[in-house]
């Protein structure tokens, strides 16, 4: 007990020390989206991500208030059919642009805690290795439009 209570002490200093350290985040964030299925508790999340630093930045999780679970994806071909597997992180080199986008990359949201309607407007925190983040204002979209 003693050793886990020290442990998260520690680790919450840290995590407040880093932001200090290092220089403003790198990464910027553009055309966010969601793609909602009307009757299911799932969906995926769509973004451009780019990194104008010097230094890679990873991504090494996502947090979605309107949602139980959200992480990143990446949809595969195996033997003709379509697989999702997961990615821990996701990786973003200097001067890289990632675009996540339907049959790829996707950050997937699951057990959504409310019904996603055309024009909302969802946060997704990405949670950046070193410490830091980035909110990311990702909007609906319809089925028809998306
Ligand atoms: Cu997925």
């Amino acid at each position: 007990m003693r050793v886990a209570a020290l442990l998260a002490v520690s680790l919450v200093t840290l995590g407040s020390a880093m932001p200090a350290l290092g220089s403003p985040p790198a990464l910027t964030a553009q055309d966010a989206w969601i793609r909602a299925t009307p009757g299911v508790d799932v969906a995926a999340a769509y973004v451009t991500l780019h990194n104008s630093g010097t230094q890679p930045v990873v991504v090494s999780g996502v947090r979605a208030a309107d949602a139980e679970a959200a992480m990143i994806h990446e949809t595969t071909i195996v033997n003709g059919q379509s697989a999702m597997r997961a990615h821990e992180t996701l990786r973003i080199a200097p001067g890289e642009t990632v675009r996540l986008a339907p049959g790829g990359l996707h950050i997937m949201l699951q057990g959504l805690k409310r019904a996603l309607s055309a024009g909302d407007e969802v946060p997704l925190v990405l949670l950046l290795q070193g410490g830091g983040s980035l909110t990311v204002m990702a909007r609906v979209r319809a089925l028809a439009d998306a």
